[in-house]
């Protein structure tokens, strides 16, 4: 971490309360002058950070931005988040995340304020503007490939439970969509690198439109989709979203390297927004139509298609639709 960073760490934790010069400085072993030249410099940034001569600093309000620094602050995770990479701009954070994949230790979190060609699944667009959160979690799980769904799952309850945990009503549309009334707030794009039995690294993308303007999203998705500030009326302070939900992501995948899936899945059940819903299913070679029963304990959907009649399906696109 950086001089700034860990400042910006020092103020956060105080919660606005002032941080003396004098005990930044021989905290962080520098001089005053060089606490001073910092706490500039994040002012330019657009920090209000006020400052008086007895008592010290204190930071009033932080910009939009998600300085890895101010997400640490509090996080007190053990693995997911402890490094943090941040860009203002790329093409893709999973592309970033599979190229630093080998070289990072588990739980590394590529971050960027947009994306320029984020991606969706199956070759798919992922509109990133800035305002939204778009990142990914590297896991290196010594789990075989075909579990690798599983980690999709575990990231829909993450993302869901951390939206509804501020009063929104998330619910999951399988396999990875988080819906907030029936429309989109947030996708997930789960890669992976393997060999034949085992897996190398898991790439967990998820990408959530917090302040974002939905409006001027391109009409083939605007109405089908939506953003936390629009739900809530407000901005989201999206440090703070991210830092929730890094702390809910490591508590469910602690419970996923004990091998407890089971509670994971009862609670992905609890918020499927198609667990009872007519669906129309495509995958890369059909079409099938029926009732979303349930999901198996791979994350598989169970539709009944006829009397007594069930598919099961790994893998495809899934439309809900008005009940026959
Ligand atoms: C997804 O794909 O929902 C997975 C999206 C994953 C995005 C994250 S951001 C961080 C990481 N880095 C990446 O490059 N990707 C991941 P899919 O189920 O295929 O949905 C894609 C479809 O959602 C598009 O075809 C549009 O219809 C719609 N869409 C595109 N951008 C959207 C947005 N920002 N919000 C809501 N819907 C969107």
């Amino acid at each position: 971490m950086n001089l700034k960073d860990k400042i910006i760490v020092k103020l956060v934790v105080n919660k606005g309360k002032p941080v003396s010069g004098e005990a930044l400085a021989s905290e962080l072993s520098v001089s005053r002058a060089a606490v001073w030249k910092q706490v500039k410099a994040l002012r330019e940034e657009g920090y209000i950070i006020e400052s008086s001569t007895n008592l010290g600093y204190s930071l009033i309000k932080s910009p939009d931005i998600l300085r890895p620094g101010e997400i640490k602050a509090g996080l007190g995770t053990k693995i997911i988040g402890k490094e943090i990479k941040y860009f203002r701009e790329t093409e893709s954070t999973n592309i970033l995340a599979k190229e630093m994949a080998d070289s990072v230790d588990e739980g590394t979190v590529v971050i960027a304020e947009f994306q320029t060609e984020g991606r969706g699944r199956l070759g798919r667009k992922w509109l990133s503007p800035e305002g939204g959160i778009w990142l990914s979690i590297i896991l290196k799980p010594r789990i075989q490939p075909q579990y690798t769904p599983r980690l999709t799952l575990l990231a829909g309850v993450c993302a869901a439970k951390t939206i509804q945990g501020m009063g929104l009503p998330a619910k999951i549309k399988w396999p990875n969509d988080i819906l907030i009334n029936g429309k989109k707030v947030c996708g997930i794009l789960t890669e992976m690198g393997a060999e034949v039995d085992l897996v190398d690294y898991i790439i967990v993308g998820i990408g959530i439109d917090a302040n974002v303007n939905t409006e001027s999203f391109p009409e083939e998705f605007r109405d089908s989709s939506t953003s936390l500030r629009k739900e809530l009326g407000e901005d989201v302070d999206r440090v703070a979203f991210v830092r929730k939900l890094l702390i809910e992501f490591e508590a469910l995948y602690l419970n996923f390297l004990k091998g407890d899936f089971h509670s994971i899945l009862d609670e992905w059940r609890s918020m499927s927004a198609t667990i009872g819903e007519w669906v129309k299913i495509s995958t890369q070679t059909r079409t099938i139509y029926g009732e979303a029963i349930g999901v198996d304990g791979e994350g598989a959907l169970i539709i009944e298609t006829g009397e007594g009649q069930l598919e099961k399906i790994v893998a495809g696109n899934c439309e809900h639709l008005r009940r026959p």
